[in-house]
């Protein structure tokens, strides 16, 4: 999955991509590169960040996935607002990514369930403004784990299909970078719950924190791509479904590295030995 904010603040493409052309012509390159879904956003969650109101990010994003669309490129649109996510898919798109997994706005799940559409649940606990003071875990793949399968719940007793649900733990939404890394090496007990799951690490702070250098500065964004290709191979290693990455064609290029290298699981042989 490809991400294409169309946001003058986010943090790492923010800016960029604000030019309807400009926009159109990365979804199209990503889709070159081999992203099976480009994700267009038309508001930052950056933690702190403010929101921007429906007419706004509507505005923003309807007219990108609808040229998208009309260019063959397969488009989430990620949103949070069900009054978004209802006029993207009447311009084009065929899955919603809601950062809240539901609970931002009652009335996603109605439309999802209209839709017929994919879902992604991503794990949730508030808006972006006050996530930072909302990590507070005392086992968080525990927590995690545990409110997903509310979200699940929800979503199955608003009657949407499970067979359209996807989740995602939401690295860095309400979590440090101590959490992210618990819940990078426990994927297998999120796949656990039974859904396909989301990764999205891409150039996110603690990965800059993680290559600080001796001065403690965190890398800045332009310098955690090798970062991100690595933790999107171990997560396809761990068996998610997909990786939200702003750098495609490398991330391809990574994939490429792991599937070619892939052998059977160690397994019993007829013999007794193993291979
Ligand atoms: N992260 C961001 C935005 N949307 N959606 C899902 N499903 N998972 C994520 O981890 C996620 C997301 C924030 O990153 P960005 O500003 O680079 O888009």
């Amino acid at each position: 999955m490809g991400v294409l904010n169309v946001t003058p603040d986010s943090f790492s493409d923010g800016g960029r991509y604000t030019d309807l052309a400009a926009a159109v012509e990365h979804g199209i390159a990503m889709r070159r590169d081999g992203a099976d879904l480009v994700d267009v956003g038309g508001e930052s969650t950056r933690p702190g960040a403010d929101r921007v109101d429906a007419a706004t990010e509507t505005a923003r994003v309807v007219p990108v996935i609808r040229e998208l669309a009309r260019a063959g490129v397969p488009l989430s649109i990620d949103t949070t607002r069900a009054s978004v996510a209802d006029a993207a898919l009447e311009a084009g798109a065929i899955l919603v990514n809601d950062v809240s997994g539901g609970l931002a706005d009652p009335g996603m799940a109605g439309v999802v369930r209209a839709a017929a559409c994919p879902w992604i649940l991503m794990h949730w606990r508030g808006h972006s403004r006050d996530m930072v003071e909302l990590a507070r875990y005392a086992d968080v793949v525990a927590e995690v784990r545990a409110e997903l399968a509310e979200r699940v719940a929800a979503a199955i007793e608003a009657g949407v299909d499970p067979g359209r649900l996807i989740l995602d733990p939401g690295l860095g939404f309400a979590k440090n970078a101590e959490h992210n890394w618990a819940l990078s090496a426990h994927l297998d007990e999120l796949i656990a719950l039974g859904y396909p799951v989301l990764f999205g690490a891409s150039r996110k702070s603690y990965l800059g924190r993680l290559l600080a250098g001796p001065d403690g500065v965190p890398r800045p964004v332009d310098g955690r791509e090798a970062a991100t290709l690595a933790t999107s191979v171990l997560a396809a290693a761990a068996g998610v479904w997909g990786v939200r990455v702003h750098d495609v064609r490398a991330t391809a290029d990574a994939l490429a590295v792991w599937r070619a290298t892939g052998r059977p699981r160690l397994e019993v042989k007829p013999f007794g030995g193993t291979r």
